[in-house]
């Protein structure tokens, strides 16, 4: 059923300007749902759809509903205008309880009527009488209904007129010299339909009882009570369906607003005004902010400090120093570093074998935000959501506050994944400590050389044992330059070394520290930003759908 609306909505009303409207009207009521005050949003949602219904049936008929209160004479009217005795006109009260039609040119009426709900018994069709009046045929096109009254006690009146009042694309009023004043009708129905008065006409009928001294008089009461009711330009005529007073004149009226076609346009568009007026009220005009970088950026800063991203960017400078240093460092003293336990071990970040995400055991020590850093998320969410909202009407300033913590509840876990995905770039050592480590080892297999060597000359001197003569490189032996030049160079390459290390795992730290906070600015987008972003994506869609509606 809905997707056969869809359909039809879409065949019929495309590219006109009613069209536009209804399709301007329906995107609102879609993005307005859930977000502004749902008895609005349905009654526009109804008012789509009956317009649509509308537009699919017949664009040659113009359906006139006759409404008023019991013995206001609507029976006598619509009989007076067919010039059939067809509807009951009783003296008992109230006489008709369903919907008379009569239809002037029966082709293509079937589906409207069905749409009306009037069943065929209630049908009659004016043109398969013997008639060529020349006034019949002025109203060609027109589905004519005589409605029940809306003030008896019958509730299923009420229920009839009420579904007919909304369906028809004009309505004629008839009031009687007794009741015309009576709240009934001008509070439930008149003042309702002020945005109406283009699609509307009211009859004083009854005229002949009324002393002629005072019929203008009472046409001007009834003129004076429409105008505080709002409907200035609505057309009243005095008739009297009993004597024939004032018929032709109501038939020509009708004729010539028949002939235009407008009336069933007009009298959606004054419907699709009414809601939609009624939605933007709710919903407001104001230009939504662009997201605030500054904003989003404090998000992200809080939420980057509330995963232990500092924490993580530090033990990643410390783990790179501690290696690196192990591995450039002069060989003596990075034996006896050995024997102190691992920095990294100590803080509980061990980086796992590959070296390139932290474990899941690592995770779990990265300590837990603390309640002031949980403070400072949830402000800085506030105020994201704050910003955006600024501006815009209540409705929309909770749904985006709505929005923006919807998710919320998952943002430890995405934090957690975020630093798990993370890749920490620590895995590979630099390149170039490997030649230094195998350089370390050179030297000091060189002064240990030296030193063997100087250690040999030493004992074979004390053994009175003429040793060869020792090589010499610019006057110094060469044991010595190997002992003394060895351990020097190896030391001071490794200091060095500690400067490049530094500068290294400060680098490194940065770049771990870029990426995960990539992780992190992706988590805050889903779990805050896009929530956002979809409301005002709403509020736009309502904003521009309702001023497409009421161009
Ligand atoms: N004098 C006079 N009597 C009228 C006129 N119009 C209707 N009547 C009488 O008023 C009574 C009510 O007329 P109906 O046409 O049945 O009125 P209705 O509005 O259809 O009433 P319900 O069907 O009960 O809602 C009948 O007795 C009519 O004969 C009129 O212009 N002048
Ligand atoms: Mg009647």
């Amino acid at each position: 059923m809905t997707s056969l609306l869809e359909g039809a909505k879409k065949l019929v009303t495309r590219g006109t300007d009613i069209g536009a409207r209804v399709e301007g009207l329906d995107m609102a009521v879609g993005a307005a749902r859930g977000r502004l005050d749902e008895a609005l949003v349905e009654d526009a949602a109804a008012v789509v759809d009956r317009a649509a219904s509308r537009l699919r049936l017949s664009a040659d008929h113009t359906v006139v509903a006759i409404a008023g209160a019991t013995g206001s004479g609507k029976s006598s009217t619509f009989n007076a205008l067919t010039d059939l005795e067809l509807s009951a006109v009783g003296v008992r009260r109230p006489t008709t309880s369903w919907a008379t039609a009569c239809v002037w040119g029966r082709e293509g009426a079937s589906e409207l009527l069905t749409w009306l709900g009037i069943p065929e018994r209630h049908q009659v069709t004016r043109d398969s009488m013997l008639d060529t009046g020349h006034e019949s045929k002025d109203l060609q096109g027109v589905v004519l209904l005589d409605l029940p009254d809306h003030d008896s006690t019958e509730v299923s009146h009420h229920l009839e007129v009420d579904r007919l009042v909304k369906l028809a694309d004009m309505l004629v009023w008839v009031l009687d010299p007794q009741k015309y004043a009576d709240a009934a009708i001008h509070d439930r129905y008149l003042k309702k339909l002020a945005t109406h008065a283009g699609v509307m006409m009211v009859v004083l009928n009854h005229i002949d009882t009324v002393p002629e001294g005072r019929r203008d008089a009472m046409l001007a009461d009834v003129r004076r009570l429409l105008d505080i009711d709002g409907l200035h330009e609505v057309t009243v005529l005095a008739i009297s369906a009993r004597e024939g007073w004032g018929i032709p004149d109501l038939k020509r009226q009708i004729a010539k607003r028949v002939s235009e076609k407008k009336a069933t346009r007009q009298r959606l568009e004054a419907d699709l005004k009414v809601v939609a007026g009624d939605l933007r009220k709710v919903s407001g005009t104001a230009k939504p902010r662009d997201l605030s970088p500054e904003r989003v950026a404090e998000l992200e800063e809080a939420c980057a400090d509330a995963a232990g991203v500092p924490t993580v960017v530090d033990a990643v400078e410390k783990s790179t120093r501690f290696r690196a240093n192990r591995a450039t460092g002069w060989p003596l003293t990075t034996w006896l570093s050995g024997l102190r336990p691992d920095p990294l071990k100590r803080l509980h970040l061990d980086l796992g074998k590959s070296g390139k995400e932290l474990t899941r055991s690592a995770r779990t020590s990265i300590p837990k935000a603390t309640q002031v850093q949980r403070a400072r998320v949830d402000a800085a969410v506030r105020a994201v959501a704050d910003d955006m909202a600024t501006g815009l009407n209540k409705p929309w300033q909770e749904s985006i506050r709505r929005a923006s913590v919807s998710r919320l509840d998952d943002l430890n876990d995405r934090l957690d994944q975020a630093l798990a995905d993370t890749d920490l770039g620590v895995a590979v050592m630099p390149w170039w400590a490997r030649i230094v480590r195998f350089l370390q080892w050179v030297l000091i297999l060189t002064a240990l050389g030296g030193a063997a060597w100087l250690l040999a000359l030493f004992g074979m001197d004390y053994l009175r044992i003429s040793a060869p003569t020792t090589p010499e490189v610019q006057g110094f032996p060469v044991p010595t330059v190997m002992l003394i030049g060895g351990a020097a160079v190896g030391i001071l390459l490794a200091l060095f070394c500690r400067v490049l290390v530094r500068w290294t795992a400060r680098g490194r730290a940065r770049s771990a520290d870029r990426r995960l906070r990539k992780g992190i600015d992706g988590v805050c987008e889903h779990i805050v930003v896009t929530p956002i972003e979809e409301e005002l994506v709403a509020y736009r869609k309502v904003r521009d759908g309702l001023a497409a509606a009421l161009k």
